[in-house]
């Protein structure tokens, strides 16, 4: 099947983190492809995957980068595609330098800034882009979120039951 969704990676250090974006992808069964692409490394090959991408059927693009994080900025400038960018947390400043670089595009080119190192809202956004079209996939979604709910009726439900300190002991 043609991917629809392209998710993208300054470095293979970034793979850790945009995992996440990758197994929502399989978890919702949406085709997704996954490649590193460097801004500053491999410049090249950024435009011509940014340049070809909406020809080759992907709908929308996730771009994970770290530090001087260009490239879901820069991908953007080159695709008609709507981008999502991922900032990916670093070791010196934590991954605000990437949530900067990334979050503050110029007017008419922008790029969906998830927070930092969430790669997984990332995959659950570009799975509701294009869960649009896809009234199936819609519904999946909508279970996800009734599951989500669930869960936290649930949570509540066992801390009335056996209280706080109890329910603190079984988190660990
Ligand atoms: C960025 O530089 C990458 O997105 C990565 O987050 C960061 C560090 O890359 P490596 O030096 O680990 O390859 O371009």
């Amino acid at each position: 099947m043609t991917p629809l969704i392209g998710i993208i990676m300054g470095s293979d250090s970034d793979l850790p983190t945009m995992k996440e974006a990758i197994a929502v992808c399989e978890e919702f069964g949406v085709e997704c492809e996954f490649a590193i692409v460097s801004a500053h490394r491999t410049p090249e090959r950024m435009v011509e995957y940014a340049k070809s991408a909406h020809q080759r059927g992907i709908k929308v693009i996730i771009a994970g980068a770290g530090g001087a994080a260009h490239l879901p900025g820069m991908v953007a400038s080159l695709t008609p595609l709507p981008v999502i960018g991922v900032p990916v947390a670093t070791r010196n400043l934590l991954g605000v330098d990437s949530l900067y670089s990334i979050v503050q595009m110029p007017a008419g080119i922008p790029v969906a800034t998830v927070a930092i190192g969430n790669a997984k809202n990332a995959g659950l956004l570009a799975v509701q882009i294009i869960a649009t079209q896809q009234p199936q996939l819609l519904e999946k979604v909508q279970q996800y979120r009734k599951s989500l709910s669930d869960s936290v009726v649930a949570k509540q439900e066992k801390l009335s039951e056996i209280g706080y300190e109890q329910y603190l002991k079984s988190m660990n």
